[in-house]
């Protein structure tokens, strides 16, 4: 019932980080946190899974297995490096004890053939330990990302330093023998006492370092000096959930050169609704780009090849309530609104039940200029966890929101003018919780100049 049908997932058991996702020699490949034995975290491996559209994925073999004999219980995160002799797996090693994540995370490096399917442990492994700081004390530190410019490679990884979440940069001439060079950034935000996932890149005249705060993945776009120093210049929030949704995204180039970010839809949401055998599924991938040093986020149009049947309408008024036609669990929503009027409100229920006993409602209120996922009937047992989420300043400008849905099962996204998202989990109960209602309160007209309602066939 939960399942999604178009969405990345494996076909049983745990995951969450996409890992290493990255385009080598004309394919696409995802590799994620999976624990084998269940649907609960641990005994963290990587699994692989490939695609010519980063659309339709067809599962491989496991990556990475923990080497036991070596103390190394988890493979954490980290990033798969393409651009060498040979195609690198770099990752977080976790053991045991004095090896535990918090205090004795080591990095660890895998290297295979053209075929990225058998992947060998590095004879030298680790290639850092968190001594390589210093003095500096370095807690936390994990989630290589690793990039070529010039003739050297360089890496960021999340840490704690000094209680604060930080991401830190290394160099590399050749891969394997690594030097520290600075603290790239740290948060100016008390709450945030780590940063997990760290991506950084250029794009466009900018930089860009994504971060995962233990909540809503966070963004600086800034300048670099020729020292490496990372002058950042704004931050922005890239998905209004986190945990409670859209976390730990990791992102590459493919061989079109978009940025592309694919992020891990949590299972936080379920509450008391046991899980059933998988845990876990992976976003509609985001295309990334810089306008004006304005950081844009679309859903990959490759998603296009999915649609099935559609319903279409222009210049819709709704007074009250009013329901499309089309009903469904697998959907995609594109509209424009207008809501250039500053006092109406109104909604839009998905995964809505005939009797609309169980529903999740978007609700804009126009006076704060908020979105807001609201999920207090999204399951109407009262077992899912029930918290709203939302986007305070939707960036309407000229009056126009935009929104991209996705609805898949269990998975809600919303793209909110391109700019930023709300992604989530939702757990309808009833077979009938499948149609969509727009709603406005007595006496508003809300204004749609475009809808869109698409089918979504199988991923
Ligand atoms: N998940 C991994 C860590 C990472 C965290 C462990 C983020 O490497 O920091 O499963 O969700």
């Amino acid at each position: 019932m939960y399942r999604p049908s178009y969405h990345f997932l494996p076909e049983k058991n745990w995951m969450n980080d996409p890992n290493g996702v990255c385009w080598y020699r004309g394919k696409y490949h995802l590799f994620y946190q999976y624990n084998p034995d269940c649907d609960q975290w641990g005994n963290l491996h990587w699994g692989h899974a490939v695609s010519d559209d980063c659309v339709h994925w067809e599962h491989l073999p496991l990556a990475l297995y923990p080497s036991v004999e070596m103390g190394e219980i988890h493979c954490f995160s980290g990033c798969a490096s393409v651009d060498g002799e040979r195609p690198l797996i770099y990752y977080t090693s976790v053991g045991e004890g004095s090896r535990d994540c918090k205090y004795g995370a080591q990095q660890w490096c895998a290297y295979s053939d053209k075929d990225m399917i058998h992947w060998t442990k590095y004879e030298k492994n680790p290639i850092m330990t968190a001594e390589i700081h210093d003095g500096l004390k370095v807690l936390d530190w994990r989630d290589p990302f690793v990039w070529k410019e010039d003739d050297a490679w360089y890496m960021v990884l999340g840490a704690t330093v000094a209680e604060h979440g930080a991401a830190l940069l290394y160099r590399s001439e050749n891969q394997y023998d690594w030097e520290f060079v600075r603290v790239l950034l740290e948060t100016e935000n008390p709450g945030e006492v780590i940063w997990e996932c760290p991506n950084y890149f250029g794009l466009g005249d900018e930089k860009v370092l994504v971060v995962s705060p233990a909540g809503p993945p966070a963004y600086y776009i800034g300048k670099e000096t020729k020292e490496k120093e990372f002058i950042p210049e704004s931050r922005g929030i890239m998905d209004h959930s986190g945990l409670d949704g859209f976390y730990a995204p990791n992102s590459f180039v493919d061989g079109r050169g978009r940025r592309i970010m694919i992020g891990w839809l949590t299972e936080n949401g379920r509450g008391e609704i046991a899980t059933d055998g998988w845990s876990g599924v992976q976003s509609v991938p985001r295309v990334l780009e810089m306008k004006d040093s304005i950081l844009t986020m679309k859903p990959l149009p490759e998603f296009k090849s999915l649609r099935g049947k559609a319903e279409t309408h222009q210049n819709l008024e709704v007074a009250g309530e009013w329901r499309p036609q089309m009903r469904g669990k697998a959907l995609e929503l594109c509209m424009t609104v207008d809501v250039a009027e500053e006092a109406l409100d109104w909604e839009i229920d998905v995964f809505a039940s005939e009797d609309g006993k169980e529903r999740t409602a978007i609700r804009y209120n126009a006076r704060e200029d908020e979105l807001v996922a609201d999920r207090s009937l999204s399951n109407a047992s009262g077992r899912a966890d029930q918290k709203s989420l939302s986007c305070k300043g939707t960036h309407s400008e000229g009056g126009k929101l935009s929104l991209h849905i996705f609805l898949d099962h269990s998975t809600l996204e919303i793209f909110i003018n391109d700019r930023e998202a709300i992604s989530t989990r939702v757990y309808p109960d009833r077979e009938d919780s499948d149609g969509i209602v727009f709603r406005t309160k007595a006496g508003g007209v809300m204004k749609v100049e475009m809808l869109e309602i698409y089918e979504l066939g199988a991923g």
